[in-house]
Formats: C-alpha cells, structure tokens, sequence
C-alpha cells in the first residue's frame, strides 16, 4: 500500500477503494418485497480483506438487484457504497455489452460477439457512474483499484476526475490477441479507458503484450519492456505519464483450503458422496459456472466416447459434475445448457444402470463446505475450458488434495496452465487427446507418478496464494507511483 497506508489524508472519503461490478454483499428481495443484505465472500474479498480494514476501505459496486438504492453502510470494517443499476442498465450494460459483446470477444470468440450501439452507450452510461460513485468515496491521495471487464472505461474516467489518486486496473479474464479486439467498434475508447489507471495487471505476460500492442497501434503510445522486473512488465509512455503493465497470476486462499479439506466433517462427508454415489473405482469431478467457455461439453464428450469405445469401464467410473447457473437470461448461456443436459441424458441412457447414473449433474450453488467435500472425494478433476483467464477450481481442486493423491486433467487453454504445468495437460480441442489425458490421469499411471505430478502442483498452488497475488500487485502499484 502507499506510504500514506493507513491515514485518511482529508478526513473524508477512504484511502482506499476497491471499485467491481458486485459488492462483496448481495442484496437479496424475498416473495414480499423486503431486502435484506447476503454474504457473498468471493476470492477478491478474502485477498483485499486485511488491506480493507487496515486503511479506511471502501468498496463501490452493484448490489445485485434492479433498482435497489440502498445508502452507504459499514459491513465488516469496509465501506459499502452501492452503484445502482436499473433492469435496463442490467439488460444492456451487463448482460448486454458486458457478457454478450466483451465476454466472448475476449475468450477467444467462442461465440459469436455482438455489437449494439445501445448497448454499447448503456456501458458508457454506467462506467460514468461507477467513476463518479467512486470518486465521491475516495479520499484525496487514495489508492484505487478497479476490477475487470464491465469497468474498462473507469480508469480514465476517473483520472478526469480525480488526478490526485494512484489508479490500479485488474483483468480477470484474458485479453484477446490484436486482431480479436480490433473487431470491436469501440475499440479506441477501451483501449483509453484502460489506459486512464497507473498500473493495468492481466493474468499472464500474453495478455500484456496484447494490450501494449494495441496501445501502440490505436494511440501511437510507445512502450519499453522492464526486463529486469518479476511481474515481466513493461511501461507505456501515454503523454507525460507513465502507464505500467504486466502480468499477476491470481491464486486462492490456499491455507485455508488446505485445512478446510483437512477437517473431519470435509473428510466424513467426502466418504459418505463416494458411498452415495455407489463406492465407484474412479470418481471424476467437474465443477464450473455453466459457462460455454468452460468445456463442460469437452469432457462430456471425451467421457462418452470413452465408454462407447469401452476404454472406461461405466460400472467403475462415475462422474459428477457441478455446473453452477450463471447470466441465465443471455440466449448462448441456455442454448449451452440445454446441450449439456441433453448430454448427460444421453449418456446415462446409453451407460447408466437403474438408480445408477454414471453422470450425475448439479445446477444449482452448493455451500462452500459441500464443494470442499466434492473435491476431497474425487480422484480425478477435469478441468477442459476452450479459454479461461486463470481458473481458481483447479487451484481449489490441488489445495484440497491433502493426502496427494488426486489427478488434475487441465486445458492448456486455461491460465492457471502457465503455473500448474505437472497437471495432466490437454488442448480441448483435440478430443483424442483430451481422452488419452483422461485415461493417463484415471486409469494408466501408476499411482507414485500420479503422487509426483500432485507433490509438485501443490507446492506450486501452496507457495503461491491470493495474498501473495494482491502484495505483488500493490507494491507493483506504490512504485509507479512513486516514479
Ligand atoms: C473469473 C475468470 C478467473 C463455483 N460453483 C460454486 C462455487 N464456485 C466457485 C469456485 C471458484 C469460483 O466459483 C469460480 O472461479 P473460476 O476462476 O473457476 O471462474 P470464473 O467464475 O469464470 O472467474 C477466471 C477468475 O475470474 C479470478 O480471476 O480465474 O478465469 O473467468 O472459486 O469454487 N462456490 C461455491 N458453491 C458453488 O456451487 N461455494
């Protein structure tokens, strides 16, 4: 944090400002129309939580329902300011130009992105918003931190607003190479947007190198490399600033999770799902918003081709899969889900015994003790996305393995492949060898080359957590602004 970390400078306003499109709480509206505030702790909370408190801390976000516009309160030690969202901001912003044009320009045009001028002018509208909530939460001095996709316009925005505060920008979700984003009309003003902030952090050093491209290519903004700096970073010269760049693998909470999945009650439940789900010889494990940029249909097919071709014997394995519901009113978000659960229909129609699925499906959230217990049970995890920016459920699924003996089945197409490079690797487009990394993982190593690759993952996801992620990036921070 700054060297003022910890003293409000005016008295008014917080040193520091978390600024993301949720607050870290859900506003919940019940069947009579009353409100009540819901705990939603993401990874982001838990990393920032300490930083928080310890100097004034506020968070800017949508409460996560239409049209609430509840006053700023104290939740935690943190200050809770709300950005209210109309359901047509929601339709347009979020859904809209957020998850239906940005989402999959950006992963890699898995589907088809749309550009609507309506859309388009609902995420301006609601980026202004958001920067000038936030800089009415901000203490003169302060340090800001803004969070991914549905904010790259903040930065900018806010510096007209406030020059007097040091900017950080975080991307959750990979950035696309030039010829993708070059697609997008607005593709100037994002770039701008992003450019507004002291430091713009991505998840890997592809992703910086991107956007130090584009920067150049649309503004004729310079750039060096910083060879000799960790995060492989680099500076752009945009006027008379300096922007910095580069990349800051995001991790979990990795003790914690270690000693949740160390519990009794982790290890008792874990037992009794392997009994429920009929003691199989191999039980397999996907856990993912249902998301089309998640592979859940990779796997499925893998595993279908599998039994089909009698290379997976469905009286041993099972597999189960948690797909948790997510933008349930974006069309490509039902048109996947309708494939999947046709997909496991099928197969358990073809494979499954009475009362004995071999693909049992979840769509809907379970609590954070039963998902802990979901990856205790499972022998092998199947991690297949066409595109992730990190994906934290396969460092989740390697702190969990307390014992070492589970099996990671990892797309080479997700970030956390950068790090976790003992993990039984796959490029899930290649379905033949997305199944051999099944067949490897579940049933053909021996269990001591199993155990080697897990002793290594674990030591990658345990040295390396969220709070370590978090520090890297603030010291990354107060030293482009120290400069
Ligand atoms: C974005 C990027 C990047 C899931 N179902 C339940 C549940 N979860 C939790 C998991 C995990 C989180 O949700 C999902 O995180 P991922 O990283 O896998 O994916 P995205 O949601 O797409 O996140 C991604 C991330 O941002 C961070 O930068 O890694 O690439 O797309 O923590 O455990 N948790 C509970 N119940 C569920 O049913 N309690």
């Amino acid at each position: 944090m700054g060297r003022d970390a910890g003293t409000s400078s005016s008295g008014v306003g917080a040193d520091f400002v978390v600024v993301a499109n949720r607050l870290p709480v859900d506003l919940v509206r019940t069947a009579d129309g009353t409100e009540q505030w819901k705990a939603s702790p993401g990874g982001l909370v838990t990393a920032l939580e300490s930083i928080l408190k310890a100097n004034h801390g506020a968070w800017v976000g949508w409460p996560g329902v239409p049209d609430a516009v509840p006053e700023p309160f104290d939740s935690d030690g943190i200050r809770l300011h709300s950005v209210p969202l109309s359901a047509h901001d929601v339709e347009l912003y979020y859904e809209g130009f957020s998850n239906a044009t940005l989402w999959p320009l950006f992963h890699d045009v898995v589907v088809p992105p749309e550009y609507h001028r309506e859309w388009w002018n609902s995420y301006r509208d609601v980026n202004e918003r958001f920067a000038e909530a936030t800089a009415a939460a901000a203490a003169h001095g302060a340090t800001v931190w803004v969070q991914d996709y549905q904010l790259l316009l903040v930065p900018r925005l806010l510096r007209e607003l406030r020059p007097d505060l040091t900017i950080g920008f975080f991307l959750h979700i990979p950035f696309p190479p030039v010829e993708l984003f070059m697609q997008l009309p607005w593709r100037t003003e994002l770039v701008e947007g992003m450019l507004g902030a002291d430091l713009v952090g991505f998840h890997l050093p592809g992703g910086a190198d991107n956007f130090r491209i584009l920067a150049n290519k649309l503004r004729g903004h310079p750039s060096v490399r910083l060879t000799s700096s960790k995060t492989k970073a680099a500076e752009i010269r945009v006027d008379d600033r300096m922007v910095r760049v580069g990349a800051f693998p995001i991790s979990i909470d990795s003790t914690a999770v270690d000693s949740l999945a160390r519990s009794r009650e982790t290890l008792a439940r874990a037992a009794r799902l392997r009994d429920e789900l009929g003691s199989p010889r191999v039980l397999m494990l996907g856990v993912d918003r249902l998301d089309y940029t998640k592979g859940i249909d990779v796997r499925l097919r893998a595993l279908e081709e599998l039994f089909e071709e009698g290379r997976l014997d469905p009286a041993e394995v099972t597999f189960l899969q948690l797909a948790t519901p997510s933008r349930e009113r974006v069309e490509q978000y039902q048109i996947m889900r309708s494939r999947i659960e046709e997909s496991v229909g099928r197969i358990n129609g073809m494979f499954g015994e009475i009362g004995q699925p071999v693909v049992t499906y979840i769509h809907r959230p379970v609590p954070k003790s039963e998902l802990t217990a979901f990856y205790a049970a499972a022998d092998v995890m199947l991690v297949t996305p066409v595109r992730d920016g990190m994906n934290l459920v396969a460092k989740e699924y390697v702190a969990t393995c307390t014992d070492g003996a589970g099996a990671l089945v990892l797309s080479e197409f997700a970030g956390a492949a950068n790090e976790l490079r003992q993990a039984y690797l796959c490029n899930p487009h290649d379905l033949e060898g997305v199944k051999d990394a099944i067949m490897a993982a579940a049933v053909e190593d021996l269990p001591e080359e199993r155990r080697r690759r897990m002793r290594a993952l674990r030591r990658q996801v345990l040295g390396n957590d969220v709070h370590a992620w978090a520090r890297r990036f603030f010291d990354t921070l107060d030293a482009t602004s120290d400069s």
